[in-house]
């Protein structure tokens, strides 16, 4: 099967998956034993005048029908009596439309290339929506993120209402869909795990290969071009997000996104960037001497952030839970960071005590945001950390990032001036497995040796 099909026969099951599941949690609820659900694909954004940002689709609509167009709504009815348990509403075949703007499949063609049990042209959405609620007990949608597909969705559940309250069945709940839908996708199927598997295997090599590209001259500007062009001349169809390229101190600035300064000798060069495939991205980062060596201070900074990184993967497996993962690393660069002087306290007094003000603990100083995030679609996946004030524990399927950094600010003056104004993160993705975890991105050179032998062996021109 190819890759569209895969992802179309995938989709199928997870539909079945979500209306199990979706039935069960509203009887769980005591809303009635007969849901539906409405989910809307993403908007298109405008970016000035009359020119679009570049569409993607929707995470949620992608994952439940491979259907990739804009302005595309799935209507979901675990218990329907006439056989149409998914339904899409699509934009209509126009042969003047699809002269400008591209291909669309129409009602039939979704129907039919994507496996859905009917579908209609997106103008019938409203008056369809109506007739479709009657029956169903509870009305279960992402509310709050789009004010106008919220506004659509009550006016309608207020129509039904008015129109069914003097006899006949209708939504008397309004449900979180999220509560159900983003707990199925925490856990990633096959066809989730191979998109996750090729876009780190793409998003590594892109990485080795603009280590091999760097040399001092190149501006922050050349190496995020060239990173956009590795990722997709390897196989992605973009970027899972905004990149970070960082020269120098730069890389203390945690959401750097201006990516346009010269790149100096002897400066660190950090790099947040990942490649998109099939929906799902991955989430790399490192950090690497942009003349190809690292000095003393830099070498001992980054051989503590690697030290943490490893002993957090080590902790990504079964049982554990990203707070284990977190305090993993902030032990080990607490530790290495008493060892070189820098914090000058007890190991205990460096990580503080839980609850504590973050200005009141001494390694926040240096290492001030959080180990990891799921990813999987979203590149900050969707999916609880906690449950109550638990953390949740890790199951095969899961899929986190780990990256620590230590960011050293150019003003510290309790610190050596060698150390001033460095930040390293380095950054993989991890999947849970049964039997403990499976690096992603492994293909992006990380210790000291591999990086050193990669910056520079194919320097691009400045
Ligand atoms: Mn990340």
């Amino acid at each position: 099967m190819s890759s569209k099909e895969n992802q179309i026969a995938a989709a199928g099951q997870r539909r079945e998956n979500l209306l199990k599941a979706l039935q069960n949690h509203a009887i769980n609820i005591n809303s009635g034993g007969n849901p539906m659900a409405v989910i809307y694909t993403a908007p298109s954004y405008i970016r000035n005048n009359d020119v679009e940002h570049e569409y993607r689709p929707g995470s949620d609509m992608m994952y439940l029908t491979a259907f990739p167009e804009p302005s595309s709504i799935l209507v979901l009815r675990p218990s329907a009596s006439d056989g149409e348990k998914a339904i899409l509403f699509v934009r209509p075949k126009d042969p003047e439309r699809e002269l400008w703007d591209g291909f669309r499949h129409g009602p039939q063609g979704a129907t039919e290339t994507f496996n859905i049990d009917a579908a209609f042209d997106i103008a019938e959405f409203p008056k369809k929506l109506g007739e479709l609620m009657k029956g169903h007990t509870s009305l279960w949608a992402k509310w709050g993120e789009f004010p106008n597909q919220d506004a659509q969705l009550l006016a309608c559940y207020h129509q039904t209402r008015l129109r069914t309250r003097k006899s006949g069945i209708y939504p008397s709940v309004l449900g979180e869909l999220s509560e159900v839908l983003h707990e199925q996708r925490q856990i990633k199927d096959e066809v989730e795990v191979a998109a996750m598997r090729q876009a780190g295997l793409i998003s590594g090599n892109a990485f080795a290969n603009v280590m091999a590209a760097t040399k001092p001259g190149l501006n922050e500007a050349d190496i995020a071009a060239h990173m956009e062009y590795q990722f997709k001349r390897g196989g992605a169809q973009r970027s899972g997000y905004g990149a970070i390229v960082a020269g120098g101190s730069n890389a203390c600035v945690l959401h750097y996104v201006s990516n346009n300064q010269p790149l100096k000798d002897g400066d660190l060069l950090l790099v947040d960037a990942g490649g998109e495939v099939d929906m799902y991205t991955a989430d790399i980062t490192r950090t690497w001497p942009v003349n190809g060596k690292f000095s003393p201070a830099q070498k001992d900074l980054y051989e503590i952030v690697l030290a943490a990184q490893e002993a957090s993967i080590a902790a990504t497996v079964p049982g554990k839970s990203i707070k284990v993962v977190h305090e993993a690393s902030r032990s080990v660069l607490a530790q290495g960071l008493i060892d070189l002087g820098v914090l000058k306290c007890s190991l205990a007094e460096a990580l503080g005590e839980e609850g504590d003000e973050p200005a009141k603990i001494p390694l926040h100083k240096y290492f001030m945001h959080g180990t990891s995030h799921w990813i999987g679609s979203d590149v900050h996946d969707v999916g609880r950390y906690f449950d109550g004030s638990v953390p949740r524990l890790f199951k095969p399927g899961m899929a986190i990032t780990v990256e620590p950094g230590l960011y050293i600010p150019t003003n510290d003056e309790s610190v050596s001036a060698d150390l001033r104004g460095i930040g390293i993160r380095i950054e993989d993705d991890i999947l849970v497995t049964a039997s403990g975890n499976e690096v992603l991105t492994k293909t992006a050179p990380k210790t000291v040796a591999e990086v050193e032998a990669a910056v520079g062996s194919n320097p691009l021109d400045a």
